[in-house]
């Protein structure tokens, strides 16, 4: 980046951080947690006491109160180790910023410190068994009896399900449609809460998924955040930015395959010649760094319009997920495919970042909801 696109110092400090703590703690150990299902709890506190479990939560509330291009920078090394475990902490910052944007001093008091420090790590619970990208029409319910909401029903496919100390759940308090849904916050040993056992997946196997269920849990009142009915907006305001990490996730899962992939083709020989010497390999190896810097660039300027609350940040939001997970698997796939049979092997590092990169474009909303966000946002 030259000029005008140059990353300050102070940004480019944090990235060395992050691409240092990914060196030591994430990269050597990644395959290791892939294979035994392994979460890294211990990695996700040493990063919360780099300030990675709030990088956009207020300093006044002892967040590192960062923009989301850090954010984001951060997301793109970590996922350069483990897109695992680099989704996962960015799961928490969304739930962490959601309360300390939208909830009240007294809540933010009892939850952020811990959640700052990562001592205790949240979820965020909107996806239900009949409700995935229809998100509106959740139907798990917090009916109101004194200070209490009585919750009941079941979220689907959530990150941290069962192991995280802390749920940020999308609740129907009112009618039908968006403005029903409350957002409150449930710990994870209140009675009544229980979880599905952990999913078997593809990829991602450094995080947890689990369903969620709720039967006659009891949360107080003042584990709402904010007011009743704004749920939806705060949920959907969170996947702004989740989305920009999400996408920045498939980048640095794409920069590494990209690399091991240069690393290779100098390296192994067929027809008496490096495969770095086709100008098939050379024509691959083009288009995916131009897919890359292509799809960074605009992540890159998302995020500075998530930051300054763009009118269109919602639009380059979806924007720049679709085409970073599009191009991030699509890289993948050609690095891979380089590799020949070996890049089907667990002994090289291509094949989990496949299966990793493979659900960014599923989760955080599919590439087809952010082409419905995208296409209503033109056309409104
Ligand atoms: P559906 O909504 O049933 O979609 C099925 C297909 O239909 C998709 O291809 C979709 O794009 C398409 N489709 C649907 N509607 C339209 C339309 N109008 N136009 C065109 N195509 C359409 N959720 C959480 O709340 N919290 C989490 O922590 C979380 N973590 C997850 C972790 C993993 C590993 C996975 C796999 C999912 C996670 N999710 C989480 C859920 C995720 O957000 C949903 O899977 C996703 O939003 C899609 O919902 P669905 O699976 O119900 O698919
Ligand atoms: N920020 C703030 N408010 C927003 C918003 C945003 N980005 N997007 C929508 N809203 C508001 C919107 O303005 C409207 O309020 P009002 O009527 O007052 O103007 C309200 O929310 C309802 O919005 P829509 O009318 O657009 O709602 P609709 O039901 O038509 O669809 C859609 C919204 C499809 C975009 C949404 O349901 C969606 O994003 N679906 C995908 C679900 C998803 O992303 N799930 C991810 C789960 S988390 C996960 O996967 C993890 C791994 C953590």
């Amino acid at each position: 980046m030259t000029g005008q696109f140059d990353l300050n110092e102070d940004q480019l400090a944090i990235q060395d951080m992050a691409r240092k703590f990914t060196a030591d703690r994430i990269t050597p150990f990644a395959a290791k947690w892939d294979e035994e299902h392994h979460y890294p709890i211990d990695v996700w506190k040493a990063a919360g006491e780099l300030g990675f479990g709030a990088i956009y939560v207020s300093e006044e509330m002892g967040g590192i109160g960062l923009g989301r291009l850090e954010a984001a920078l951060i997301m793109e090394a970590m996922a350069y180790g483990c897109p695992a475990t680099s989704a996962y902490i960015s799961i928490h910052n969304m739930a962490a910023w959601m309360i300390d944007t939208f909830g009240g001093d007294e809540l933010k008091a009892r939850y952020l410190p811990e959640m700052v420090s990562m001592e205790k790590i949240a979820s965020y619970c909107l996806t239900e068994p009949g409700s995935g990208s229809d998100a509106a029409a959740l139907k798990t319910t917090a009916r109101l009896d004194g200070d209490h909401y009585v919750i009941n029903g079941t979220k689907q496919f959530i990150s941290g399900g069962g192991v995280n100390d802390v749920y940020v759940v999308m609740v129907r308090t009112g009618g039908d449609g968006p403005k029903g849904i409350s957002c409150l916050v449930v710990d994870k040993d209140t009675p009544g809460l229980s979880f599905g056992a952990p999913e078997k997946k593809l990829g991602w196997n450094a995080s947890p998924t689990a369903q969620v269920v709720f039967d006659n849990v009891k949360v107080p009142v003042a584990n709402r955040v904010g007011e009743e009915g704004d749920g939806f907006k705060f949920a959907m305001a969170g996947l702004d930015g989740g989305r920009i990490n999400i996408g920045a996730c498939s980048l640095g899962g794409a920069q590494r395959c990209l690399d091991e992939a240069v690393q290779y083709v100098k390296d192994r020989s067929q027809f008496g010649k490096a495969i770095a010497e086709f100008q098939n390999t050379q024509f691959t190896l083009a288009d995916m760094a131009t897919d890359l810097e292509a799809a960074r660039a605009l992540l890159y300027l998302a995020a500075t319009k998530v930051t300054a609350g763009s009118p269109d940040k919602s639009r380059f939001s979806a924007m720049a997920k679709k085409l970073a997970s599009d191009s991030g698997s699509e890289i993948v796939d050609k690095a891979l495919q380089m590799f020949g049979g070996y890049g089907y092997l667990r002994d090289y590092p291509i094949e989990r970042f496949w299966r990793d990169l493979r659900v960014h474009r599923i989760l955080e909303g599919t590439n087809e909801v952010m082409r419905m966000i995208i296409g209503r946002d033109l056309l409104k």
